[in-house]
């Protein structure tokens, strides 16, 4: 073993106050990213909401604009929030590396720039629905971090400035001895506070997962048989042509939409189910309670209000619940209530209208789809499903509390936003082949696709293409005027571009309209129309 105890040469130049602007910029990063996952930390023990960037996040979304909710949609579609926290980290990375650069001349500028993005976070948590004071903590924990990462990285890097600046009276030795040991100094610290950062954000996160997961509790349900079973779905439910959607939508394929950017955790061990308001007996049912009431399953198709004419926000699914009517009778709904509200543990509320859900339809509290417990996306434990609403005015997942009212005393989240208060599903014809702008060979081809009018049915399809006359649709079996019903034509394509367009005929004998409408505030209408290219 040798013993050098010679320095090397500090062959860079020293960090000084008019240089290096960049390493003050990583300064900022690393307060960020410190604060960032000493937040994360924290929050596993609060709640994942709690963390900044959801906090942040859902504090956007509760005051998003429809245009813009509308717009990420049709957008970035169910990626929408993946979009909103690449964004949130985006602008934190920014406001990091301004902060780390005003670090070096205005310390105290910075260190208030970092606690203020902690304290939004903080403010943005006690605005969620439902805030607790603690849900404050993970912010504020990673402001005072982030504060206290800055000013050591940056004391640091100043002491190093000095001591360079001011030649000290020794040898030359004595300087860069200690000019090296503090570029090491602040090198190891940066390096220990980015290992640190990595470490806090993944362990909490994990943690966090863990902690809240129910999706143990879920595996453990055993759902009972239903009194009142669904009819086997009809042999020839489905249209069979290679390109069509599957008849029932598996629990894994079914379109998500929801505010949150984390899926709500509701332990059904502890569940409790409040119904209150105009009745004669508020009552307090527990996930037993329901599972022990009488079950009835039906195949029913749900579609959201924001699903663009032949959009893909539709899902058709076998699901297992007790009528919401059975639930208001042992309740007793006192005169003079026309509204039942919904709420649910994200803060969400749906307004349904009581004639609607009394009027023998199969509206439902479910709590299985496709003989499975809810999957946690859908609601677990226990969500409304009615036929023939879109799903804001119905489809209440993670369901606590149903609320007789009124339309008068209440509104609910989205019709506060500018939605419409009664919102039946409007009737829709989706070609789903060909795909648009395919490129086919001339001959023979099926055109075919899905359409829905729920709690109408759908009688006919009809297919038109280029301005020819409206040719009838084959249709598949309908398996209740609650379900999509699938339907396809053979086509002589001949060579050329040309235009397909479908519409069709629901249960009481309604022509689908043409009239264009968009999503706001009652639903998309107009026939799908697409342009295929045959050679
Ligand atoms: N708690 C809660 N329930 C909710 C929502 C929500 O944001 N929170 N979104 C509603 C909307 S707009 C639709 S279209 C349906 C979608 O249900 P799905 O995700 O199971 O398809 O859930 C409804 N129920
Ligand atoms: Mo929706």
């Amino acid at each position: 073993m040798t013993t050098d105890v010679s320095v090397p040469p500090d062959t860079a130049p020293p960090i000084k106050r008019g240089s290096r602007l960049w390493v003050y910029a990583v300064f900022g990063l690393l307060a960020a990213g410190a604060a960032v996952g000493s937040a994360q930390l924290v929050a596993a023990f609060i709640a994942p909401t709690a963390a900044p960037a959801y906090a942040v996040g859902g504090a956007f979304i509760d005051r998003t604009p429809l245009w813009l909710k509308e717009f990420a949609i049709a957008r970035f579609g169910t990626n929408d929030k993946e979009v909103l926290l690449a964004t949130i980290a985006g602008v934190l990375v920014v406001v990091a590396l301004v902060c780390g650069v005003l670090s070096r001349r205005f310390l105290p500028v910075a260190c208030v720039g970092v606690a203020a993005i902690g304290l939004i976070g903080a403010a943005a948590a006690l605005t969620r629905p439902f805030a607790r004071l603690v849900d404050a903590l993970p912010s504020l924990v990673g402001s005072v971090v982030g504060v206290l990462v800055l000013v050591w990285l940056t004391r640091e890097a100043q002491r190093r400035t000095l001591s360079t600046a001011t030649p000290p009276s020794g040898s030359p030795g004595k300087q860069e001895l200690a000019a090296g040991t503090s570029r090491r100094t602040i090198l190891v610290s940066a390096l220990s506070i980015a290992a640190y950062a990595a470490v806090a954000g993944v362990v909490g996160t994990a943690v966090s997962t863990a902690r809240s997961s129910v999706a143990g509790a879920r595996a453990a349900i055993r759902l009972p048989k239903p009194a009142d079973p669904a009819k086997p779905v009809p042999a020839g439910a489905a249209i069979g042509v290679p390109g069509t959607v599957a008849f029932t939508t598996a629990n894994s394929d079914f379109y998500r939409v929801d505010i949150n950017l984390s899926v709500p955790q509701v332990n059904p061990t502890t569940y409790q189910l409040t119904i209150d308001g105009m009745v004669e007996h508020s009552m307090k049912l527990s996930f037993d309670d329901l599972l022990s009431m009488r079950l009835v399953e039906r195949d029913i198709t749900m579609t959201c209000v924001s699903n663009e004419v032949g959009g893909r926000y539709v899902g058709n699914a076998r699901w297992l619940g007790v009528h919401v009517k059975d639930l208001l009778a042992t309740a007793g709904v006192k005169p003079g209530a026309d509204q039942i509200l919904t709420t649910a543990v994200d803060g969400f509320t749906v307004s349904t209208p009581l004639a609607v859900v009394t009027d023998g339809r199969d509206a439902m509290l479910a709590v299985g789809m496709n003989g499975q417990p809810l999957p946690l996306e859908h609601g677990f434990p226990v969500r409304m499903i009615v036929p023939g609403l879109y799903g804001y005015v119905s489809g209440t997942k993670w369901l606590t509390q149903m609320t007789v009212t009124t339309f008068a005393a209440q509104q609910a989240y989205w019709t506060q936003r500018g939605y419409a208060e009664h919102a039946p599903i409007r009737t829709m014809t989706r070609i789903e082949v060909p795909a648009p702008l395919a490129t086919i060979a001339p001959g023979k081809v099926a055109i075919a696709g899905t359409a829905w009018a729920q709690h109408r049915g759908i009688e006919g399809v009809e297919v038109q293409v280029d301005n020819g006359p409206w040719l009838p649709a084959g249709l598949a079996a309908q398996d209740t005027i609650d379900t999509w019903r699938q339907w396809s034509i053979a086509w002589q394509a001949t060579s050329g571009q040309h235009t397909l367009r479908a519409r069709s005929v629901d249960g009481t004998g309604q022509t689908q309209t043409s009239q264009r409408r968009e999503p706001v505030p009652s639903g998309a209408s107009g026939w799908h129309e697409i342009v295929v290219l045959v050679s």
